[in-house]
């Protein structure tokens, strides 16, 4: 029974022709085939639950603008609330046409008193969220746990001086991998909103350090021990809500992940928007990640560049997210992991409509991003160049000097005997730009 939320809505179609009034895909065609497969399976776009079902409209200088009928104001039944949010929520995947969706448990199921009512009703949601998967063939891109939100964890979840705090985070965490694990998710995502510090005066970096790699050694140590076959994924940001967090950026992730011997078995999920607070561009960080071998997925939102604020806008860049694919599909494209909205309406758009034009407008952006990114792989001018640019290095010579079978006195002798001198040649960026410019 549909509820009604979005007025009457069906499945939105692909038509490019759409006036601007109409809810249509002008450019993401699920079924195109692009580079052998759909377009869907190369995008693999998610929505997020928390954003667009839970957020108020808030901002630090007024509160809540939305008006949804299950927010505390006019729910009486907090479970009923939860059920209706979900039904709202699936007819919202469904009309989207989005195979995946994504959640924490605190946007799903109402707060309890304790970790055993957290539990319980966690789980008679997961029961509601089994069902509607069942009914609609929608799939979970990734679970997490709410580890910030509460005031238990003002100090951190896995880095609070409180070992009582980690415990209770830990459990919390357990109940969210096996919620993960039943609804068949791909991946299971840790965020570490508050694990990190407002002053170093307050603060023990070694211990916070040493909790926190425990802290996902234990996350690792269960997920082999419950055969959960999803990637876990830790996503990257540099600040907010603490002055300083500890995942700063997929560099510093990777050391975190060596230090504790995890290397092997944590990704990342990259946000734009994160990348661009750790002072990076989103490419950057997409493209250090596949070099490390660490890459997992990514949360697609921007963030305004003025404000210097995690903003969770929608996409709207064509050139800056044909970077972003160009770097994934070079990359072999997704395995697990997938293109997820981890955005938000502006505050002032207050029509259920609006959730619906902003997904659209933005699985758009993505879609002529993919498809610039696949031209691009396709004719393969740029690879060739970069190619041909390190093609020394594929000889014999250069091979047996990175391989370290030449001393640092063999290669002073090899410069001097030969006179080795070498010719600088053109990086060629302004052609290279050019090139990219054909596609976009
Ligand atoms: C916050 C993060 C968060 C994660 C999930 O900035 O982006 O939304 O994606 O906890
Ligand atoms: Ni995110
Ligand atoms: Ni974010």
């Amino acid at each position: 029974m549909a509820t009604g939320f979005f007025g009457e809505v069906s499945k939105i179609p692909f038509n490019p022709d759409a006036g601007p009034e109409e809810l249509a895909f002008r450019h993401y065609d699920p079924e195109e085939i692009v580079m052998g497969k759909p377009l869907a399976e190369h995008l693999r776009f998610a929505v997020c639950w928390w954003h667009n079902f839970v957020w108020p409209g808030g901002d630090p200088f007024g509160g809540q603008t939305f008006d949804r009928p299950w927010f505390e104001d006019r729910a009486s039944d907090p479970m009923e609330a939860a059920k209706l949010k979900a039904d709202v929520a699936f007819e919202m995947f469904t009309a989207l046409g989005v195979p995946f969706y994504c959640f924490h448990d605190a946007d799903i199921r109402p707060e309890g008193d304790d970790f055993a009512e957290n539990t319980k009703n966690l789980n008679a949601i997961v029961d509601v969220l089994e069902r509607k998967q069942a009914e609609t063939g929608l799939k979970l891109l990734w679970g997490t746990a709410n580890l910030f939100s509460h005031r238990r964890y003002m100090s951190g979840a896995a880095t609070n001086p409180d070992p009582e705090v980690f415990a209770f985070a830990a459990a919390t965490v357990k109940t969210c991998m096996d919620a993960t694990h039943r609804l068949g998710g791909a991946n299971y995502v840790l965020w570490g909103g508050r694990e990190g510090y407002e002053t170093l005066l307050n603060t023990d970096l070694k211990r916070e350090d040493q909790q926190l790699g425990r802290f996902l050694n234990l996350v690792v140590e269960y997920k082999h021990k419950i055969g959960f076959d999803g990637a876990i994924l830790i996503e990257p940001k540099p600040q907010e809500p603490t002055k300083h967090q500890y995942d700063h950026d997929v560099a510093t992730v990777y050391g975190f992940l060596k230090r504790h011997g995890l290397e092997n078995e944590v990704k990342v999920n990259i946000e734009q928007g994160h990348a661009i607070l750790a002072g990076h561009s989103f490419e950057h960080e997409i493209a250090t990640a596949a070099a490390l071998g660490i890459f997992g997925s990514i949360d697609m939102n921007r963030n305004d560049q003025q404000s210097g604020w995690d903003t969770d806008q929608f996409p709207n860049d064509v050139p800056e997210v044909a970077r972003a694919y160009y770097e994934i599909l070079k990359a072999g494209g997704f395995t697990t992991g997938g293109t997820n909205f981890d955005a938000k309406l502006r505050r002032q758009s207050l029509d259920p409509k609006d959730l619906l034009f902003a997904h659209v407008g933005g699985m758009d952006v993505c879609a002529r991003g993919l498809k610039a990114a696949a031209a691009m792989m396709d004719e393969g001018v740029l690879s060739a160049f970069v190619d041909d640019r390190y093609a020394g290095w594929d000889q014999k010579g250069a091979q047996a000097m990175l391989a370290g079978e030449r001393t640092l006195e063999e290669i002073a002798g090899w410069v001097e005997e030969q006179n080795v001198n070498p010719a600088p040649i053109s990086g060629r960026q302004e052609w290279a730009e050019n090139i990219v410019n054909r596609y976009v």
